[in-house]
């Protein structure tokens, strides 16, 4: 299986994020992550590391607004000229706002910090000096993946898969927002360019509701987006993933959300994937999607599921049952010791 991947991550390594009472803690979506999943991989014989082409920024302009995209490329050197007392101090080395714009008002204010709070919806999105770099060679390897499995589409019989190994990752970033360490919406970029070629359905298997890709696809009719998670009623992103919001306009019926109480174990999580594929199937779409996080796991310090290896290796085989090409995005998932070998169970069905 080719696998998408590029070391410039290892660069955007924000030393917090903060948490709910203000708590200050060690940034969970780091550099280790991509270790952990790396050794998993090299014990394999079937990764076959490929590092991304550069696509520019058109496939990323056509899914994110303009004004958001020049903020991140430019937000950290201004933050650094504006306080470099505060930007270069180690207690607090990481770019974020303290104010957000309640409900999206129509004025986007033209300082730094005000722009920060209208482009980010939340403290766990920091941005250091080279987020944007990892941010858009993170969108490549979408974008190389999808790329890859519609040049195999039209040459092989078998059902082709990739894997873009992500980071950071990119569901909860919106056309015109960042947030939950996601700046750019690699699958949503990927899919939006694969939608060219044939119909794409997006399933999104992260823990957290995939807020931004619902958010991008929510009026279109061609890309279908389903997303299994956490109830928002008690989960981050709280405010969108709820069963009620199935699409607008042309795109009425055209995303799905399938929110499960805490504690849904690999039985209860199966049948809600099981509703999802037979959604999907219906659609009769050219190419899958698949965001990937792997916070679903029992051991995940920010889900509260109860899925198990055991569990990876049913849902891996239930999607690739659907014998699509599959273009797989890394997203989430934090129980680092596990992350590695549970990725790569879930993958083993599609090599
Ligand atoms: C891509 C992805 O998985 N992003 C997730 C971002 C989640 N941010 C959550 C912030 C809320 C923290 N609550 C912590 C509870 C730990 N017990
Ligand atoms: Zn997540």
């Amino acid at each position: 299986m080719k696998i998408f991947y590029c070391e410039t991550h290892r660069k955007h390594d924000p030393p917090f994020e903060v948490f709910d009472g203000g708590k200050r803690v060690p940034y969970l979506e780091n550099p280790d992550r991509m270790d952990r999943i790396l050794t998993a991989l090299n014990k394999t014989d079937w990764a076959e590391f490929v590092e991304p082409d550069d696509f520019g920024l058109a496939p990323i302009l056509a899914v994110h607004d303009k004004d958001y995209i020049s903020f991140l490329a430019s937000c950290w050197t201004e933050w650094l000229d504006s306080d470099p007392e505060v930007a270069i101090s180690p207690e607090t080395h990481a770019f974020l706002p303290a104010t957000f714009a309640l409900r999206r008002k129509p004025h986007v204010p033209s300082t730094l910090l005000g722009k920060a709070g209208y482009f980010m919806m939340d403290l766990s999105a920091c941005i250091v000096e080279h987020t944007y770099t990892a941010a858009l060679t993170s969108a490549n390897c979408a974008l190389g993946a999808v790329e890859f499995v519609s040049r195999s589409a039209s040459s092989s019989i078998l059902p082709t898969s990739s894997f873009a190994l992500c980071r950071p990752p990119g569901h909860h970033a919106g056309k015109d927002y960042a947030g939950g360490y996601c700046f750019i919406n690699n699958a949503s970029v990927a899919a939006n360019w694969l939608s060219s070629k044939g119909k794409v359905a997006l399933l999104d298997i992260d823990y957290h509701a995939g807020n931004g890709t619902q958010d991008i696809f929510y009026e279109r009719k061609d890309v279908l987006t389903v997303s299994i998670h956490g109830d928002p009623d008690y989960e981050y992103p709280h405010y969108i993933g709820y069963a009620d919001e199935t699409g607008a306009g042309e795109g009425l019926g055209y995303h799905r959300n399938f929110p499960l109480p805490a504690g849904t174990d690999d039985a209860a999580y199966l049948a809600a994937l099981d509703e999802s594929l037979g959604m999907i199937r219906n659609f009769e779409p050219n190419y899958l999607v698949l965001s990937t996080g792997m916070d679903t796991f029992e051991d995940d310090p920010l889900g509260k599921f109860k899925v198990t290896r055991g569990g990876f290796a049913e849902i891996g085989k239930r999607i690739a049952d659907l014998q699509l090409p599959s273009a797989i995005v890394m997203e989430g998932g934090y129980a680092n010791a596990a992350l590695g070998e549970n990725m790569v169970t879930l993958l083993d069905n599609f090599k």
